[in-house]
């Protein structure tokens, strides 16, 4: 069977890492788009990254910007892809209520934009389309739990453009009988997480205050529940959904729910930490109610290390997420394998090594980077 070639946007990101490495794995030829920037900013491709000149390289990335039609068409018609995946987005919902016109552009417009490249270049029976939606759709949610015909009422501007695009996908397959489908992917996180997602916010300022480098995590609604999973688990589903006879849209998620402020209290014990809550709303802190010295040296019993901060509120929450996996079970067989107790044990692991890193530099002088808003 001839090579296939994919091409991935956001392929930078979380998920387009571990999907490119996924697809490497199965033998493909990758192509990945990523933004011009003034700093590097593929340090989660780095090490699948080969020399362009060494003939055997199958993994290759391009200058682009889901923003840009021409760029995108471009690519398409130069690359000639079997498959592409959708996954580049301004992807933070907090962001998208400051940028939302932006955020239309790219999450709503730019899956257009690909879409109508495919068929304006002819390659409808060639070219197969995964779009990354996403759980968001559900916002104020109808059902519990949420599955592929639970009604949509999307609470943000990303989820409104990520609306946009999962409409345009089905459209696109309805009309021109193109291979799209959308993948509806609840939470999925992993030590690649970007920084100011709330699980990675947890893991990265705890892990930093058990090592003396920060002294409070500041949150917004540590209520919110929300259905985790494995980013590594979900991308596997991604290119499964493109491997039919044919395109459906699925739901991908665990059928498992927990609170910010449990994935709080599981960073905090993997870091030697037990952790209490007391108080309400705003006043309402975490404090600390044993700790083993040798894992966090500087903590003591009582000290306050979680508080309230409602710069993270949003204007608009979602409140609860909880989703039905059972079409992706029945028809694809796909099944999680990773628990969100053990997902959030690797990303606290994965923290802690670099906070002991950068404690060992503050000792010799030497500045670090803490803070992240988010
Ligand atoms: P990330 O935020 O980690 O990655 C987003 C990627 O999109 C990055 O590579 C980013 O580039 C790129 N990007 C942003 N803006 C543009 C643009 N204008 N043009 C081209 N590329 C752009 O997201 P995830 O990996 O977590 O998510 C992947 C996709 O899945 C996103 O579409 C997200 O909305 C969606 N999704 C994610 C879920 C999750 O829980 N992770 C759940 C459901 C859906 P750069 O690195 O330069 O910033
Ligand atoms: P979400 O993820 O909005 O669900 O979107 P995020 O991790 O940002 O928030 C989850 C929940 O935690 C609450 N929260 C906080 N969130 C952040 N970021 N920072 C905080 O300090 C904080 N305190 C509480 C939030 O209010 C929210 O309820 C993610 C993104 O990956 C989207 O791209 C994707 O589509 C959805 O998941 C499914």
């Amino acid at each position: 069977m001839a090579q296939k070639k994919a091409l991935i946007t956001g392929v930078t990101g979380q998920d387009g890492s571990y999907l490119a490495e996924f697809l490497l794995e199965k033998g493909y030829e990758v192509h990945g788009i990523k933004r011009r920037a003034s700093l590097f900013n593929t340090q989660r491709v780095d090490h699948i990254y080969a020399d362009p000149h060494v003939e055997s390289s199958r993994f290759r990335l391009h200058y682009g910007d889901l923003s840009d039609t021409s760029n995108l068409t471009r690519l398409i018609a130069e690359i000639e892809p079997d498959e592409i995946y959708n996954l580049g987005a301004q992807s933070h919902v907090a962001v998208s209520f400051e940028a939302p016109e932006y955020t239309a552009d790219v999450d709503a417009i730019g899956a257009l934009r690909l879409l109508e490249a495919i068929r304006f270049l002819g390659m409808e029976n060639k070219t197969r389309f995964y779009q990354a939606s996403t759980s968001e759709l559900y916002g104020l949610v109808q059902q519990v739990p949420q599955s592929e015909t639970t009604p949509f009422h999307p609470r943000s501007p990303y989820a409104v453009a990520k609306l946009y695009a999962y409409w345009i996908t089905v459209n696109y397959r309805e009309a021109y009988g193109l291979y799209a489908c959308n993948g509806i992917l609840f939470n999925h996180e992993s030590p690649r997480r970007g920084e100011t997602f709330v699980t990675r916010k947890i893991t990265r300022g705890l892990a930093n205050i058990s090592q003396g480098l920060e002294e409070c995590l500041f949150m917004g609604n540590i209520d919110a529940l929300r259905d985790w999973g494995h980013a590594k688990d979900y991308v596997r589903m991604q290119w499964m959904m493109l491997q039919q006879n044919e395109a459906e849209d699925y739901v991908i998620a665990t059928g498992l729910q927990y609170s910010v402020r449990e994935f709080i209290q599981w960073s905090a014990k993997e870091l030697g930490i037990d952790l209490s809550f007391a108080g309400e709303g705003l006043d309402e802190v975490g404090v600390v109610t044993a700790v083993d010295r040798d894992m966090a040296p500087g903590l003591n019993v009582g000290d306050i290390i979680v508080r309230i901060d409602p710069r993270y509120f949003r204007p608009a929450e979602v409140e609860t997420l909880l989703g039905d996996p059972t079409k992706a079970k029945n028809k694809l067989g796909w099944v999680p394998e990773v628990t969100a107790q053990d997902m959030c044990a690797e990303m606290v692991a994965e923290d802690l090594k670099v906070a002991k890193r950068h404690a060992l530099l503050k000792l010799h002088g030497f500045s670090i980077p803490v803070a992240s808003e988010g």
